[in-house]
Order: structure tokens, then C-alpha cells, then sequence
């Protein structure tokens, strides 16, 4: 068993082979972390690069999620266990308009994994639910996820609701996704940036002041 073949199953988008590789692999004893990385993530980048030159299209992207869905479902126990406990509660979404959750879901499963009791709301996430959810169960960090450009105004939207709402000053706000960038995060108030799942992880415990 290689990560290239779990590579492959999520490249090809066979969700139920890259789902019994990732098993196999666990089985055999490779690093959780490994097989995230080098076979998932690296599938889903060559993804996005032959989707960028056109020699990939919208159909064999979303064929490519669900494989890769179907392994983290298997792979998510196994991050979680290597990791240490409670940190604080995060409440995580993709904002509205935006449908793209595989990174907000690692990044969920990265909190998760360092011990962050974490409340995901899903994508296409409006201002009001981002401000209910914290209302309802008290977050110390609000984690927004975006990956169109035409979505990371909701983002700043997000932040003027809980402005209005007098939540802004009671949890921190984390951003990220591909076209998010410390200075956008930093225009719109954000407390932290975060370019990658592991680091997301590293920069909320920082706003905690628990690292
Ligand atoms: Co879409 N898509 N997509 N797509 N898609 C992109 C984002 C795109 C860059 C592709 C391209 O054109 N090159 C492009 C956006 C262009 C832009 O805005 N500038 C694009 C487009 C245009 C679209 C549609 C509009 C296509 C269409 O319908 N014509 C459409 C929009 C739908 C909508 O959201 N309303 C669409 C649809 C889809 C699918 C449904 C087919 C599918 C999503 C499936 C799903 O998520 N369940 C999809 C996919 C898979 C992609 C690409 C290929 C891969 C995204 C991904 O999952 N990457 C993507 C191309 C690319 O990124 N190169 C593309 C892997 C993932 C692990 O990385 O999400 O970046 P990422 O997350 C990282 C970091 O960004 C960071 O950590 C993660 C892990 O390291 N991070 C955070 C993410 N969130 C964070 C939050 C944090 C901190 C860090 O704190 C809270």
C-alpha cells in the first residue's frame, strides 16, 4: 500500500477506493497526517491546477470532493486521536453564496484534532446564523471560510453583523481560504489569518493565548 494510490483514488474521484485505501493504510499503520496530506490534499491541488488550465471541469472537480470526503470520513478519528484536549469552542461556516467546504471541513478536523470543541454550520453561511450560532452557544472564535472572491465580502458582512449584534468584542475572528489573505483579513478587523488547515489550528490558540 502506497499514499500514491490513495493519491490516485481521489485524483480518479473513486470515493469508495480511496475510502478502503485510507483504511488499508491505517491498517498498516502510515501517519494519519501523511495520508492527509501527500495523498488527499496533494490529489485535490493537482485538481485545482488542471481545473485552472482547463483540462479539468466542474463535474470531475465535484467527483474529486466526494472521494475526498469519503477518505476523510475514514481519516477524521484517527487526526483527532493524536492530538491534545480542550482548547476552546469554535464555531466554523463557510460564508454565504458559498458552497466549498473541503478546507473548512480539514480545518474543522484539525481544530477538532487539538482539542477545540467545534460547532460547523455548514456553507453558505449567512451574517444571521453566524451571529444565532454564537448567540446560542457562547464561541470563543468564529472561523469563516471562503474560496470565490465573490463570496469574501460576506465575510466583512459577517463582521459588521456581529459589530451590530455587540458580539465583536466577545469572540475572535478567524479567517481563511484560498483567495483570503492576511491583508484582506486584516481590512476587514479579522483577529487572525490562517493560509492552511494546521496553521488555522496554530493561529486560533494563539488568539486564545493557549498555545
Ligand atoms: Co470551485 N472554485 N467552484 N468547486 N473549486 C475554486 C475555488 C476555483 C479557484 C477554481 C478555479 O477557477 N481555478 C474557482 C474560484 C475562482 C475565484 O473566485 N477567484 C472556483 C469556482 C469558479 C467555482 C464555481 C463558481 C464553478 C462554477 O459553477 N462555474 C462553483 C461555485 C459554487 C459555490 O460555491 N457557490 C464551484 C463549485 C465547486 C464544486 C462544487 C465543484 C467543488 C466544491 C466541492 C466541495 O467543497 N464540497 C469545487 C472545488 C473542489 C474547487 C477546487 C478545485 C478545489 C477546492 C478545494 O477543495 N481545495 C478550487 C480550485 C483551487 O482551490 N485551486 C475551486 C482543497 C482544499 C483542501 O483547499 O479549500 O483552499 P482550500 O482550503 C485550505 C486553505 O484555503 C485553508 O485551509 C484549507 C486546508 O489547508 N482554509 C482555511 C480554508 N478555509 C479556511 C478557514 C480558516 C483557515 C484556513 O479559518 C476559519
Amino acid at each position: 500500500m502506497s499514499i500514491k494510490s490513495i493519491y490516485k483514488a481521489v485524483f480518479e474521484g473513486d470515493a469508495s477506493r480511496a475510502a478502503d485505501l485510507v483504511q488499508t493504510a491505517l491498517e498498516e499503520g502510515l501517519a494519519p497526517t501523511d495520508i492527509l496530506n501527500s495523498g488527499c490534499i496533494a490529489a485535490m491541488a493537482e485538481v485545482g491546477q488542471l481545473f485552472e488550465q482547463g483540462e479539468m471541469f466542474v463535474p470531475e472537480m465535484l467527483i474529486a470532493a466526494r472521494a475526498m470526503q469519503a477518505a476523510m470520513a475514514i481519516l477524521k478519528p484517527h487526526l483527532a486521536e493524536d492530538e491534545i484536549s480542550s482548547s476552546g469552542k469554535v464555531i466554523l461556516g463557510t460564508v454565504s453564496g458559498d458552497l466549498h467546504d473541503i478546507g473548512k471541513n480539514l480545518v474543522g478536523m484539525m481544530m477538532e484534532g487539538a482539542g477545540f470543541e467545534l460547532i460547523d454550520l455548514g456553507t453558505d453561511v449567512s451574517a444571521a446564523t453566524f451571529v444565532q450560532a454564537i448567540r446560542e452557544h457562547g464561541a470563543d472564535i468564529v472561523g469563516m471560510s471562503a474560496l470565490l472572491t465573490t463570496t469574501m465580502p460576506a465575510m466583512t458582512t459577517t463582521v459588521e453583523a456581529l459589530t451590530e449584534a455587540g458580539l465583536r468584542d466577545k469572540v475572535k475572528v478567524l479567517v481563511g481560504g484560498a483567495p483570503v489573505t492576511q491583508v484582506f483579513a486584516d481590512q476587514i478587523g479579522a483577529d487572525g489569518f490562517a493560509s492552511d488547515a494546521s496553521s488555522a489550528t496554530r493561529v486560533a490558540k494563539n488568539l486564545l493565548g493557549t498555545s
